[in-house]
C-alpha cells in the first residue's frame, strides 16, 4: 500500500493543484463576467430611467416618481430604484430599500458636484448590492437630481458557489478514479506477477519441478523474472552436482565412473562452463492425443544415449533443436528447462526452427546430403543449393544461441555431429578463447567420396575452426586427414595428427564412443528376471525357443532389410529351426519426412509380412516386428531376453546397440552377431562378425550363434563386457576433455 501511495501521491497532488488553480481562475473569470454584466445592466437601466427622471424632477412630479420606483418592487431578485433631487435628498425610493435612507453615503456629494455617474458595491442588511448612481442634467447641463439603480449581487455568489461545487465533485471523482486505476494497475503489473513468482519459488524450493510453469511476462518485470528463472535453474543443477560431491570422493573405483569424470571435469575445467550442442535433444515433450497429455520422452539416438550420462554427471548446458510438438510449453522465458525432468542435473536450451529451416537444414542437407555421403551404402547423396543455404542459416542460428550463453572465462564447447560442420568456425571467429571440440558420430568417407560434395571447402573450413575433431576409429581420422590434405590448402602433420590451416591447428583423434554400461556395479534399473518373464508372456514365447533381437532406428544404413532376408535364408537353409527360433525386431521410425525413409518403412513392413506368411506354422511366426519408439527401460528386457542380438549395419560410425546388448548380459549368456562395417566391430572382436551384404554368410552366422557352446559364448561375452566396462562413456568423455585441455594449438 505504501508503494502505491508513493506512486500515486505525486499524481494526486498534481491533479488537486491543477484543479485548484483552474478552479480559482475559472471562478475569477466568472465573477468578473457576472460583475461586468451587472454593471452593464445597471448602467443601461439607469440611463433608460434618465428621461423619466428628468421629467419627474423638472415637474417635481412625486406621484410619477413613486410609480417609477415601485415598478422595481415587482422585479425578480432584489432590485430597487431611488430618485434624488439636486440637493441629494431622496424623492422616491423602492419600498424594499427604504432603509437605504439612513445610510451615510458621502460619495453622493461627489456625484452631485462632479456630475459623473458612479457604481459602488455596498453592504445592505445581509446582502451585498451594487448601486449605480447617475446624475440627471437639464438641457443646459444644470443638475436636476440623481437616479440610482440598485441590484442585489448575492446571486453571483450563488453561481460561484455552484461552480466550486461542480469543480470539487469533478476533482474528487477524478481522484477516486485515479486511485482505483492505480490499484488495478498495481495489482495487474505487480501483485499478480509477484504472487506467481512466489508460488513458482515455493514449488522450486519443495522440488516440485513438474509444477513449475514458464512465465510469459513482458517488459522490465519480465526481464527480472527471466533472470530469476535462469539463476534458479543453475542453482537446481548445481545443487545436484554438489550433493553428489561427497559421494564422489569416497569412491575408489578403478573403472571410469560418472563420479570420476565429474572430478576430472571439475579439476580440469575449473569454473569454465561446459556446453554441448547437438541437433537431437535429450528430452522431448510430445503431445499424446489419446491421453490429452504431454509426455517427456528420450529420443532414439546414439548421440543422446552417449552424451546424456556425461552432462548428468557434470552439469552444464545442452543446446539442441526443440523438436517435440509440445516442447514450447515446458521451457522458461529463455527457452531453457532443467533435465531430467524429475531430477534436474543439467540445463537443456531449446532452439526453435521453423518448417523451412528444419526441411532445408535437417532433412535436406544433413540427412539427404551429408548422411549418405558419409555412409558407404551406395545411396546417392542429394545436394540442393537451397538446402545448403538453409543449413548455413541454421548453423548461424545455433552459433548465435551458443554465443549468447557463453560466460567471460574460456568456455568449453562440445559440438556434436554432421549437422554443425560450420558451427566451430562461427564460434571461434567470435570467441577465440573458447575451446571447441567437434565429435563426428558417423563415418568419414575417403577423399574421393567426399569430393562429390559441392560445398566441400566451406565444410572443411568450418570443421577446422575446432581445436579438436574426434572420430570413432582411426580409419575415419585417416580419411579426414587425407581429405584435408587433398582438398584444402593446408598442412597435415601426420606425426601429431593435426591439420594446420591459416595459422590455426586442429588435432584429429580417435575416441571410440561407448555407453553408461553399469557393468559390475550391481545396479539394475528394472528387475531383470521378472521383466523378462513378463515379456515372454506378452510375446507368447515358449520356453526353450531361441530368441534373437534387433534394436534400431529405421535407417537404410542399419541393414534391417538384409537382416530379414538373412532370417528367411536361415529358415530355408536350416528348417529344423522353424518353430524353435523367433526374431524380435524393435524399430523406431525416424526421419519419416524423407521419401527414402518413408519408402524403407513400407518396404520393411511388406518384407516382414511376406517372410512371416511364408514360414508361419500354427501359432508360430518367425518375426515379431515392433515398430515404435521404446523407452530405455523398456528396451533392456528385450536385450536380456535375446539369446542373440543382431547388428547388421551396412556402415555405422560405432553402433551403440551392440554395446548395450553386451552390457545387459550380466549372466554372460547370449551371442552378438555384428557387422564388420560398424565401428564397434573394432573393439568387440569377440562378436560373430559378418558381412551383411552376404546373405548366405549372415544366415550361417545365425546358426553358428545358436550352436556355439555355452562356455565359448561366456568367454566371448566376458571379454566384450570387459572392453565395454573399461571403455565406457565416462572414459570417452574424460579422454576428449583431457586431450582438449592438453592441446597447445598454434
Ligand atoms: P545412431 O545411428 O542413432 O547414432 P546407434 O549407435 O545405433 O545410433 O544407437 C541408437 C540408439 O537408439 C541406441 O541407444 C538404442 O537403444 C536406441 N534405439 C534404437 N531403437 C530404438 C527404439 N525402437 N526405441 C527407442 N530407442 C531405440 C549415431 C551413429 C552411430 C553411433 C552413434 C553414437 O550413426 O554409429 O554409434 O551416433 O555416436
Amino acid at each position: 500500500m505504501k508503494r502505491v501511495l508513493l506512486f500515486i501521491l505525486p499524481i494526486l497532488i498534481l491533479v488537486t493543484l491543477g484543479f485548484a488553480i483552474s478552479g480559482i481562475m475559472q471562478a475569477r473569470f466568472t465573477e468578473e463576467k457576472l460583475m461586468d454584466d451587472l454593471k452593464r445592466k445597471a448602467r443601461s437601466v439607469g440611463e433608460s430611467l434618465e428621461l423619466s427622471a428628468e421629467y419627474i424632477l423638472l415637474n417635481n412630479d412625486l406621484k410619477q416618481a413613486n410609480r417609477l420606483v415601485d415598478s422595481f418592487q415587482k422585479r425578480e431578485r432584489l432590485q430597487g430604484c431611488v430618485i434624488y433631487n439636486k440637493d441629494g435628498q431622496i424623492l422616491a425610493i423602492t419600498e424594499r430599500f427604504s432603509d437605504f435612507k439612513e445610510r451615510q453615503r458621502p460619495y453622493l456629494k461627489d456625484i452631485l458636484s462632479s456630475k459623473i455617474p458612479r457604481g459602488v458595491l455596498e453592504k445592505f442588511k445581509e446582502y451585498s448590492v451594487y448601486s449605480y448612481v447617475l446624475p440627471v442634467l437639464n438641457d443646459d447641463e444644470s443638475l436636476l437630481g440623481m437616479v440610482e439603480v440598485i441590484y442585489d449581487t448575492s446571486y453571483m455568489f450563488t453561481t460561484l458557489a455552484e461552480l466550486w461545487r461542480k469543480i470539487s465533485v469533478t476533482s474528487i471523482t477524478l481522484i477516486l478514479l485515479i486511485i482505483a486505476i492505480a490499484l488495478l494497475i498495481q495489482r495487474q503489473i505487480f501483485i499478480i506477477p509477484v504472487r506467481r513468482l512466489t508460488q513458482w519459488f515455493t514449488h522450486f524450493q519443495r522440488g516440485e519441478t513438474d509444477k513449475l510453469r514458464p512465465f510469459a511476462e513482458k517488459g522490465e518485470f519480465g526481464k527480472l523474472i527471466s533472470e530469476v528463472e535462469q539463476v534458479a535453474l543453475s542453482i537446481r543443477v548445481a545443487r545436484r552436482t554438489i550433493s553428489d560431491e561427497a559421494h564422489v570422493r569416497l569412491q575408489k573405483d578403478e573403472l571410469w565412473t560418472e563420479t570420476k569424470l565429474k572430478n576430472l571435469i571439475h579439476a580440469k575445467l575449473d569454473d569454465n562452463a561446459l556446453f554441448v550442442v547437438s541437433n537431437r535433444e535429450p528430452y522431448m515433450h510430445v503431445f499424446n492425443e489419446s491421453t490429452g497429455k504431454s509426455a517427456c520422452i528420450r529420443p532414439a539416438s546414439g548421440v543422446v544415449t552417449a552424451i546424456h550420462p556425461i552432462l548428468s554427471a557434470c552439469g552444464g548446458t545442452w543446446i539442441a533443436h526443440g523438436s517435440g510438438n509440445s516442447d514450447r510449453k515446458f521451457v522458461n522465458s529463455k527457452d531453457k528447462l532443467g533435465v531430467p525432468p524429475e531430477d534436474n542435473r543439467y540445463i537443456l536450451k531449446r532452439v526453435w526452427l521453423n518448417k523451412e529451416e528444419e526441411q532445408g537444414y535437417y532433412y535436406g542437407f544433413s540427412n539427404e546430403g551429408l548422411w549418405p555421403l558419409c555412409h558407404n551404402t551406395h545411396t546417392r547423396p542429394v545436394f540442393k543449393e537451397s538446402d545448403w543455404l538453409m543449413y548455413k542459416e541454421v548453423n548461424q542460428k545455433f552459433a548465435d544461441s551458443v554465443l549468447s550463453e557463453l560466460p567471460a572465462s574460456s568456455p568449453f564447447i562440445f559440438v556434436q555431429d554432421y549437422h554443425f560442420t560450420l558451427l566451430p568456425k562461427m564460434i571461434k571467429d567470435k570467441r577465440p578463447d573458447a575451446k571447441v571440440a567437434l565429435f563426428w558420430h558417423i563415418p568419414w568417407p575417403t577423399p574421393e567420396a567426399f569430393m562429390i560434395c559441392p560445398y566441400q571447402n566451406e565444410i572443411l573450413e568450418g570443421m577446422l575452426g575446432s581445436d579438436l575433431i574426434g572420430f570413432h576409429v582411426q580409419n575415419h581420422c585417416n580419411n579426414f586427414l587425407d581429405t584435408a590434405n587433398r582438398l584444402l590448402e593446408s598442412r597435415v602433420d601426420t606425426e601429431k595428427f593435426s591439420v594446420v590451416r591459416s595459422g590455426k591447428e586442429t588435432f584429429i583423434r580417435a575416441f571410440p564412443i561407448s555407453i553408461d554400461a553399469h557393468i559390475d556395479d550391481g545396479s539394475f534399473r528394472v528387475d531383470p528376471v521378472r521383466q523378462v518373464e513378463k515379456l515372454r508372456k506378452e510375446l507368447e514365447l515358449e520356453d526353450g525357443i531361441v530368441i534373437a533381437v534387433g534394436v534400431d532406428r529405421i535407417d537404410y544404413t542399419k541393414g534391417i532389410v538384409e537382416r530379414i532376408l538373412a532370417i528367411d535364408r536361415f529358415l530355408d537353409k536350416y528348417p529344423e529351426y522353424k518353430k524353435n527360433f523367433v526374431f524380435v525386431q524393435l524399430a523406431a521410425p525416424s526421419r519419416t519426412h524423407i521419401k527414402r525413409y518413408h519408402d524403407l518403412i513400407g518396404k520393411i513392413d511388406e518384407l516382414v509380412e511376406k517372410i512371416n506368411r511364408k514360414h508361419t506354422d500354427g501359432n508360430w511366426k518367425p518375426i515379431i516386428y515392433l515398430k515404435k519408439h521404446f523407452s530405455e527401460d523398456d528396451i533392456q528386457p528385450y536385450y536380456r531376453l535375446g539369446d542373440i542380438c543382431i547388428v547388421s549395419s551396412l556402415h555405422d560410425g560405432m553402433n551403440l546397440v551392440a554395446k548395450e546388448y553386451v552390457a545387459e548380459k550380466s549372466d554372460l549368456s547370449g551371442a552378438l552377431i555384428l557387422s564388420q562395417f560398424t565401428g564397434a566391430a573394432r573393439e568387440l572382436t569377440d562378436a560373430i562378425l559378418i558381412n551383411p551384404y552376404s546373405i548366405e554368410e549372415f544366415a550361417d552366422s545365425i546358426k553358428l550363434a545358436i550352436q556355439m557352446p555355452k562356455e565359448e559364448k561366456q568367454r566371448r561375452m566376458e571379454n566384450m563386457r570387459k572392453v565395454i566396462a573399461e571403455n565406457n562413456i565416462f572414459r570417452w568423455a574424460a579422454n576428449i576433455i583431457t586431450e582438449l585441455i592438453a592441446l597447445k594449438t598454434i
